[in-house]
C-alpha cells in the first residue's frame, strides 16, 4: 500500500478538441491507479449537474445562450465542485482533471464576440489551483484529420486556432518571470507535443506527473487561480 500523501496533487489536462485529453487521462488514471495511488478523476464541464445539463444542451446546439451567460455557467459548473476538489486534495487523493478554467478563457475569449480575456478570467479567479497543467499542443489541422470533429459548438478549425493562441497567452503568462506571484506556488504549465503516438505522449506526461505523486506528498498549501 502506498502511504497517503500530505495533500493529493491537482492536475489538469488541457488542449484543443481531439488533441487526446481523455485518453490520456484514462492512461494516467489507470497508471496511478495500478500503483495503488489515490486518484480521483474530474471532467468539465460536469455535464451531469443542473447547470450541466444547461452547459451540454447549449454545446449540442439545443439551446442559444448570450456569450457571457454561457461563459459564467462553465464557471459556476466549477464552482459547484470546488468544495469537492478542495476536500479530496487535502484527504491525500490526487485528482486528474480533464479540461478546467483554461478552457474556460481560451474558448470564451475566441469568439466573435471578441469579449475580454479579463473579463473572462474575472469568474474564476480563486477557484483551487492546479499544481500541474498539461496542455497537449496540437495543430488544428492534424486534431481535425483525427476525426469526430464538427458534432458540437467550436469544433471547427477556425475556431480553434485561436483557442490554441489564447492557450499560448495563458501559458506565457503563467510561465512569466516577475509576477507577483511566488514562484514555487505557481501552477508548472508543460506544453506536450500532442501529435505522436498515443504511447509517446503517455510516456512523457508520466515523467512531469511523477514528482507529482511521490509518497512525500505536496506540502505546500493548495492554491488559488490567479491570485
Ligand atoms: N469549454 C469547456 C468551454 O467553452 N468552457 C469551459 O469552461 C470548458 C470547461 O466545451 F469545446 C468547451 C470546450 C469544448 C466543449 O468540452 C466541451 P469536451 O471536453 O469536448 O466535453
Ligand atoms: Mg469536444
Amino acid at each position: 500500500m502506498a502511504t497517503k500523501p500530505s495533500r493529493g496533487a491537482f492536475i489538469v489536462i488541457e488542449g484543443l478538441d481531439r488533441s487526446g485529453k481523455s485518453t490520456q487521462a484514462a492512461t494516467l488514471l489507470e497508471r496511478l491507479q495500478s500503483r495503488n495511488i489515490p486518484v480521483k478523476f474530474h471532467k468539465f464541464p460536469d455535464r451531469v449537474t443542473p447547470i450541466g445539463q444547461m452547459i451540454d444542451s447549449y454545446l449540442r446546439s439545443k439551446s442559444d445562450l448570450d456569450d457571457h451567460v454561457i461563459h459564467l455557467l462553465f464557471s459556476a459548473n466549477r464552482w459547484e465542485l470546488a468544495a469537492t476538489v478542495e476536500q479530496t486534495l487535502n484527504s491525500g487523493t490526487h485528482i486528474v482533471c480533464d479540461r478546467y478554467a483554461f478552457s474556460g478563457i481560451a474558448f470564451t475569449a475566441s469568439k466573435p464576440s471578441q469579449i475580454p480575456f479579463e473579463w473572462c478570467r474575472t469568474p474564476d479567479i480563486s477557484l483551487p489551483a492546479p499544481d500541474l497543467i498539461l496542455y497537449l499542443d496540437i495543430s488544428p489541422n492534424k486534431a481535425k484529420e483525427r476525426g469526430g470533429y464538427g458534432e458540437e459548438r467550436y469544433e471547427q478549425e477556425e475556431m480553434q486556432t485561436r483557442v490554441r493562441e489564447v492557450y499560448r497567452r495563458m501559458r506565457e503568462e503563467t510561465m512569466a518571470v516577475g509576477s507577483n506571484r511566488e514562484s514555487e506556488n505557481r501552477p508548472q504549465w508543460v506544453e506536450i507535443d500532442a501529435g505522436r503516438s498515443v504511447e509517446d505522449v503517455g510516456k512523457e506526461i508520466w515523467i512531469h506527473v511523477e514528482p507529482f505523486v511521490q509518497p512525500s506528498g505536496i506540502s505546500k498549501p493548495i492554491g488559488r487561480l490567479w491570485m
